[in-house]
């Protein structure tokens, strides 16, 4: 099993790239070179905090929570945080197979809550033990914080400090084993739409440039670019600061924007006026602790919140594109990985083990078909490889 973990900020949007590249992997193009099917069991967990029980998100939820923004309508401002986080991490499982044949692998792709990489906080240890036995780090970097955000709000929200934390831990047995990092800039479809996806590309290099410098120093570990679409049509408008509508009868509490003194926009893009019975305060739920690389905390900056629309003058769709594109690169890289170790010695036996009953020669094909149909991308609409190992 090809253990890959899913890294990246509170709400970045993970789980929802997940839910997009098995749906893309099981029903795109790929599917006739290499069939897919969701291979994850269903499991409850208990909140370390709350100790309430949680269940696994399943995927198709996932995508759900996706079309119910896009099939809502209308051109307002909306907000896209619907459920709340969980505390845990779940594994998800993508069973690849070659066509007609019973030949099988799988790549496990190991899925926590934004909270899990805070450096120093409650699971530094567990994610120091995962990080080392893991193949494949994904990195989700949340694109309106990287692109709009001040350059703390960034650091903030993307976690860049934790993220560097834990990647120079990434253990490669003394230069023995290679590893791929892959940073995938998500919630990016309005730089995509105009044209401007090299730039978003450009902040990733400079913004992980310490991350990037020590991995290649490595030697060992590819290092790429892969901007994805993961819902193509729910487009980032701008940040603003985070206020609650509470209502003081009710009790009840909406995320929303001030317009005026008398005016707010709710979460679902709704214009409402103040009511008697209402006030609004800044949303102290959306702080930022703000960690540095030695794991210390620093005072929390109040953190915007990034609202969207739908396309203007068309119907939204759900289109999500070059997700499929993350696991053909991590399957190429494995591919390279065993043919670098074969033949016969030991790390040969170990590659073709650890990719299931695959062999490298039906990989091989796979590949060259997957190739010649131009379905891995290579250089271009953002996508870049910085330092190979092969
Ligand atoms: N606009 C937009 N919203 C998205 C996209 N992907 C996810 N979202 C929304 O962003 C919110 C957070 O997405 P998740 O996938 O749950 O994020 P996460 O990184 O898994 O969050 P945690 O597990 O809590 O750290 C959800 O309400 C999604 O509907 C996207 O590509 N574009
Ligand atoms: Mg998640």
């Amino acid at each position: 099993m090809l253990k890959v973990l899913m890294m990246g900020g509170r709400r970045c949007g993970k789980t929802s790239a997940l839910a997009s590249l098995f749906d893309q992997m099981i029903h795109g193009a790929t599917n006739k070179y290499l069939t897919v099917c969701d291979d994850t069991t269903v499991e409850t967990k208990v909140d370390p905090i709350t100790h309430e029980i949680e269940n696994k998100d399943s995927l198709s939820n996932k995508k759900l929570e996706l079309l119910h923004f896009i099939e809502k309508g209308g051109c307002d401002t909306f907000l896209v945080d619907a459920a709340g986080p969980n505390r845990n991490f779940w594994d998800y499982k993508l069973r690849i197979q070659i066509p007609g044949t019973s030949k099988s692998a799988t790549l496990q792709f190991r899925d926590s809550a934004g909270e899990f990489f805070d450096a120093g906080g409650m699971h530094h240890n567990e994610v120091v033990d995962f990080i080392k036995n893991c193949d494949v780090f994904v990195v989700a970097v949340d694109t309106p914080y990287l692109m709009a955000g001040s350059q703390a709000e960034n650091e903030a929200a993307n976690i860049v400090n934790s993220i560097q934390t834990f990647l120079t831990q990434i253990d490669n047995d003394e230069g023995r084993k290679e590893k791929q990092v892959i940073f995938v800039p998500i919630k990016c479809e309005k730089w995509i739409q105009e044209g401007k996806i090299d730039e978003v590309v450009q902040k990733v290099e400079k913004t992980y440039d310490a991350t990037i410098r020590h991995l290649k120093a490595t030697k060992k570990t590819e290092i790429s670019i892969i901007p994805i679409q993961t819902a193509g049509d729910i487009i980032f408008s701008e940040l603003r600061k985070a206020y609650i509508l509470y209502n003081k009868q009710t009790k009840k509490k909406i995320k929303c924007a001030k317009e005026s003194e008398r005016m707010v926009i709710l979460n679902n893009g709704e214009h409402h006026k103040i009511g008697p019975s209402e006030v609004v305060n800044e949303d102290m739920e959306s702080t930022f602790v703000y960690l540095d690389l030695k794991g210390n905390e620093h005072p929390s900056i109040l953190r915007p919140v990034a609202w969207y629309h739908l396309p203007i003058g068309r119907k939204a769709q759900y289109t999500p594109y070059n997700c499929e594109q993350l696991p053909l690169h991590i399957i190429r890289f494995m591919f390279y990985k065993m043919q670098k170790h074969a033949p016969g010695g030991i790390w040969g036996k170990l590659g073709s083990l650890i990719f299931g009953t695959i062999t490298k020669e039906d990989l091989q094909e796979a590949l060259t078909g997957l190739s010649r149909a131009g379905l891995i991308k290579d250089d271009k609409e953002g996508i870049k490889t910085l330092e190979r190992c092969f």
